[in-house]
């Protein structure tokens, strides 16, 4: 083994010692705090009970809002002013697509929540003002990301 092999093969141990040391390192680390990755400290919030409670189910590319009468909506949410809203927020798998991440942003009543494959995320409020807000998806979630808008209609 010549001297410029020898230096060679002295960085490659080197190397593969740290990425290798790293790894085992992660996967303990992960083995001994992985029931903390999935704590859901809100799992069971309490809300209103007169609220409204919508099903928010966000797809490529578009939202769907189930309301508790069955009704569907699809890029509008109806809501009444002055009632408690719930959204149980959670993304779907499309026609032929696949569930993706999405984010349901409506900005004039500081909401936004994440639509996640298999998961609920519930938010309440109540709307104070009659109008229609402007929502969007905002996690890009694919090509037609920018299909996912619409508004929120608070009626009296
Ligand atoms: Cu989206």
């Amino acid at each position: 083994m010549n001297d410029k092999t020898k230096k060679e093969f002295i960085w490659i141990v080197a190397v593969l010692v740290v990425l290798i040391g790293s790894a085992i390192g992660n996967v303990i680390y992960i083995s001994m705090h992985s029931q903390n990755f999935a704590q859901n400290v809100n799992a069971h919030p309490t809300y209103p009970s007169n609220a409204d409670i919508v099903h928010v189910e966000g797809t490529q590319w578009s939202w769907t809002f189930v309301y508790s009468n069955g009704t569907t909506t699809t890029n509008v949410l109806n809501v009444t002013v002055g009632k408690p809203v719930v959204l149980v927020v959670t993304s779907i798998k499309g026609a032929e697509q696949f569930a993706v991440i999405h984010d349901l942003s409506i900005p004039k009543l500081a909401i936004q929540v994440y639509a996640i494959p298999g998961q609920n995320n519930s938010l309440s409020f109540t709307p104070t003002v009659i109008g229609s807000f402007y929502f969007e998806c905002v996690e890009y979630c694919g090509l037609d990301h920018y299909e996912m808008r619409g508004y929120l209609n608070v009626v009296a």
